[in-house]
């Protein structure tokens, strides 16, 4: 008789089974030999961890319900930053896998497992710190929420896809094919930014903020899908040190530089980014204060 539950499968099968333990891959990040990488960590630690002092430190003065509304979206995409480095310090978010046939790092070894270093935690965090970045840009321009939580669906979508990308093992194909379903989410996005968005900050008077939050941002998260394809996750010209510097530069410009540009001009509360004490509120004449 054929047995009832098929038997398990054979550790290594998945990715995320494969390789050394966590602590493994901590000492191999901090135990002297990568001093590069480890650094691109832990600065992206203070730096999200100053940025959220400096939003609490700036934003105590705020009063108006919709700045305040900006101001705790742009909180927490630092709040999920700092999260997310200390995922990839702790080894808890980074994994050894090894590349499909036919992948330029296939059959290479790290920390004397066979396979390479994939900072997946990365791709993971994305999903939960860019809806942050949108919301807050989407605020600025003065969109409605259905373009906001569309570009936040899409995001998620990008996000997950690029996840999968990283993590198949199975086909050459099929890792690029997800990194294609990525960038076509992301294209959504961009539209939305440059189009969209750039016509109603023109209406609503934050454009010259806009303009350059937009330049930022697009530019900016443009070098993400170029880094992922140059790197040991795509077509392995850079290695992980490198391309995780890239990334962590990408993340100031895009997270903190963004945050703080934003948070000078909301600190003000001028007209343009103000709601009105009834903002957000679930009964009209309720909102008068939250304190
Ligand atoms: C991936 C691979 C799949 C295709 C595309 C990608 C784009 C990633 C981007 C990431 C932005 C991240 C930010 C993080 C801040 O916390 C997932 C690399 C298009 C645009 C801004």
């Amino acid at each position: 008789m054929q047995p009832l539950i098929a038997s398990a499968p054979a550790v290594g099968a998945h990715a995320l089974q494969t390789g050394p333990t966590d602590a493994e891959l901590f000492e191999y990040v901090f135990g002297g030999g990568n001093t590069l990488l480890a650094l691109s960590f832990v600065v992206n630690i203070a730096l999200a961890g100053l940025t959220i002092l400096g939003i609490v430190y700036l934003g105590r003065s705020l009063t108006d319900p919709r700045s305040k509304t900006i101001a705790t979206a742009l909180l927490l995409i630092s709040v999920v930053s700092i999260s997310s480095y200390t995922g990839l310090t702790s080894g808890l978010t980074l994994s050894v896998i090894e590349m499909p046939a036919g992948h330029p790092a296939a059959g290479a070894t790290t920390a004397g497992e066979s396979g390479v270093l994939v900072m997946w935690g990365r791709y993971l965090t994305w999903t939960f710190s860019t809806p942050f970045i949108l919301i807050a840009l989407g605020l600025i321009a003065g969109s409605n929420w259905t373009k906001i939580l569309t570009t936040c669906a899409f995001t998620i979508a990008m996000c997950v896809t690029g996840l999968a990308a990283a993590l198949t093992t199975s086909s050459l194909v099929l890792r690029w094919w997800w990194f294609v379903l990525g960038s076509i989410f992301f294209l959504v996005i961009v539209y939305v930014i440059l189009v969209d968005w750039t016509a109603e900050a023109e209406r609503t008077g934050t454009s010259e903020l806009f303009r350059t939050l937009k330049l930022l941002t697009v530019v900016g998260w443009f070098g993400y899908p170029i880094l992922w394809m140059l790197g040991v996750e795509g077509i392995a010209i850079l290695d992980v040190a490198i391309t995780s510097w890239g990334y962590s530069i990408l993340d100031i410009i895009t997270k903190y530089i963004v945050t703080f540009l934003a948070l000078f001009y909301i600190v003000d509360e001028p007209e343009s980014i103000t709601g009105g004490s009834d903002y957000g509120a679930t009964i009209p004449g309720s909102g008068v204060s939250d304190d």
